[in-house]
């Protein structure tokens, strides 16, 4: 394998390399009162903190003509391996969001953790030091480095499950960068580190973005395929043994530019439970030394991996772990969308899972959302459990406290019979107003977009089939959109590129179908073909597969071939 070109490095390359470990000047920055943002680089570097610099896209106009600032303020993201947060941590947490953000809601992401939107400037400090009483940080959960864990709840098999989660949550402490910038800054108020290097990462930290996630099949509500490294649960008599593992996939791409396509991360072997760490930091050590540092679109590990071959990738891992990857076990996947309401797990104990539109956890007028989980958090001393589809677990339940948590989901109507199956399995990405990428919306056209569509299922009969539909506002795909059934990416406001051909497992890439369509074409296209679906579909066929089936799309096999070949 050959080292990639050192010189012309990017912006942000230099920027880490010069940070002093992620530093910057973000001390004084912090101090800064005329405004509320941070400067250009710090503004960057505070993303390795898990905080990204935002501002209401909806009021911009109007401060302009008020000759105001954007309302500038902070996301922060904290970092949740599993999506796993006692109920203790989750009041404080919804005091947080109620006294400290400008939005007073908590946002669920696809990656099993929470956001908490809209946090000034100066209150930054007190809510990390509020998070770090509760030992929670959002170290590394944006940035080059590697981001929050998945893994895969599972009440159906606890002994596996808690194996699963311990070695997310140890993967997730192994990759953490070993600066002590996150405490100095947000905690302590001085000087700390003794570290003078980054001894996994690199004082550059990594060229991109690094995601891992765990799950056990049949179950693929993590999108397996769509992480840098995916671990896949290998069982015997129900006790984890050891991981498949696919590295190199990844979703995003930019409009036009060919160069940039979605990728399904590829198997590359078996291993032993033992060998999970070595092999975890050899795969992301080659992305550091081998990965784009000149070109930040072509710089995740998807590409690094196309560039070198399958073959050399594994062969580095191998010599640089000194083991052999073993052949892939069998496995499928069948399944990815939650399981609502009450689950009795082998434990005896029973699992509560509600349905969080968007993954926003607010009080409306008919669901007191935020309200009634503080109320269960305040009674229930265990866990909630995030779900990669932006929903909510309330886990643990003994069979004598069942009922008052009944009595509390009555109240504050957090189970809405009226959430039809569509709007359930639906997802989508944060988008407008506090996304800066945003081209169009997403989180707030999908409930009226589904409205609409319900109708025309209804119309067609088909309002009982399931269809996987994901929505993104803009070509990074979010909402893991490329890896749906009916997949919708932003190109401007009120249109989007319609993508089909990836089907209900979760395990193909779709291909465009139709271009800038706006939501009356929208419906048309789905119109048509799930009629075509409906009337010749084999028995139990999804939507996805028939597209395929019927040489509608011709489906994605490798990415960087035929992801925009001719349908
Ligand atoms: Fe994402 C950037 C929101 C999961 C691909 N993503 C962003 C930013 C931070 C915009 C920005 O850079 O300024 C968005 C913040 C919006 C806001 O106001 O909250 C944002 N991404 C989200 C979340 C909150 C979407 C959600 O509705 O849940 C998810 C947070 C996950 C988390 O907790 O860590 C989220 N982002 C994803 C996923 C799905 C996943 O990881 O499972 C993807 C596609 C998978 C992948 O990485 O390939 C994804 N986000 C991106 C990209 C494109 C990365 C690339 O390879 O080019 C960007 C833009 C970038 O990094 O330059 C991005
Ligand atoms: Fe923002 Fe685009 Fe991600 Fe949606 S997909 S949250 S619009 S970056």
């Amino acid at each position: 394998m050959s080292i990639s070109n050192s010189s012309n490095l990017s912006n942000n390359e230099i920027l880490k390399k010069e940070s002093s470990l992620l530093r910057g000047s973000i001390s004084k920055d912090i101090k800064v009162n005329i405004t509320g943002g941070f400067n250009y680089n710090n503004s960057q570097l505070i993303r390795f903190h898990g905080m990204y610099q935002q501002d209401d896209r909806d009021l911009r106009k109007e401060r302009l003509k008020q000759k105001l600032e954007p309302l500038v303020n902070i996301m922060l993201r904290c970092r949740l391996p599993g999506g796993i947060i006692t109920t203790k941590q989750w009041v404080n947490i919804n005091r947080l969001a109620t006294e400290n953000t400008l939005y007073n809601n908590i946002r669920l992401t696809t990656r099993q953790t929470f956001q908490l939107h809209g946090i000034l400037k100066a209150n930054l400090k007190n809510v990390h030091k509020v998070l770090n009483k509760i030992e929670l940080d959002s170290i590394a959960t944006a940035g080059d480095v590697n981001r929050n864990i998945l893994c895969s709840f599972n009440p159906k098999n606890p002994i596996s499950y808690f194996n699963c989660w311990f070695w997310s949550k140890k993967i997730s402490v192994h990759l953490l960068p070993k600066s002590k910038s996150y405490a100095e800054l947000w905690l302590k108020d001085k000087k700390t580190d003794l570290i003078k290097a980054e001894p996994i990462l690199g004082n550059s930290y990594l060229p991109r973005k690094f995601k891992i996630a765990i799950t056990i099949p049949p179950v693929n509500d993590v999108d397996i395929y769509s992480n840098d490294i995916g671990l896949i649960a290998v069982n015997k008599l129900n006790n984890l043994i050891g991981f498949n593992i696919v590295i190199g996939g990844g979703l995003s791409i930019v409009h036009n530019d060919k160069k940039t396509y979605p990728k399904k991360a590829n198997e590359i072997g078996y291993i032993f439970l033992n060998e999970v760490i070595k092999i975890s930091e050899a795969i992301i050590t080659i992305q550091r030394d081998f990965g784009n540092r000149n070109n930040r679109k072509a710089a995740r590990t998807k590409y690094t991996l196309d560039k070198v071959s399958i073959s050399l990738f594994r062969k580095e891992i191998e010599k640089r772990t000194n083991l052999k990857l073993k052949p892939i076990y069998p496995y499928i996947f069948n399944k990815r969308n939650d399981n609502f309401g009450w689950l009795k797990g082998t434990d005896k104990r029973w699992y509560l899972t509600l349905f969080v539109q968007n993954g926003r956890i607010t009080d409306c007028q008919d669901k007191l959302l935020k309200t009634g989980l503080e109320k269960i958090a305040k009674i229930h001393n265990k866990s909630f459990c995030i779900t990669p589809n932006q929903n909510i677990i309330i886990t643990d339940v003994s069979p004598k406290a069942k009922p008052k948590i009944e009595s509390i989901i009555k109240t504050y109507n957090l189970i809405n019979r009226k959430e039809s199956i569509h709007k359930r399995k639906a997802m989508a990405c944060v988008s407008f107003p506090t996304c800066p990428l945003a081209m169009a919306e997403a989180e707030r056209f999908l409930m009226p977009f589904l409205n609409k569509l319900e109708k025309l299922m209804v119309h067609n009969n088909i309002h009982k089939e399931s269809i996987v539909l994901r929505i993104a506002g803009c070509p990074n795909g979010c909402s893991r959109a490329m890896l749906s059934e009916i997949c919708l990416v932003g190109k401007s406001i009120g249109k989007y590129n319609v993508y089909l051909g990836g089907n209900y497992e979760g395990t193909r890439i779709p291909k465009l179908y139709k271009e800038n369509a706006n939501v009356k074409e929208i419906l048309k296209t789905i119109n048509k073909t799930s009629k075509g679906w409906i009337k010749y579909k084999r028995p139990n066929e999804p939507y996805g597969s028939f597209i395929i089936r019927t040489n509608l799309i011709k489906p994605v096999i490798n990415s960087a071939n035929d992801f925009y070949s001719l349908l």
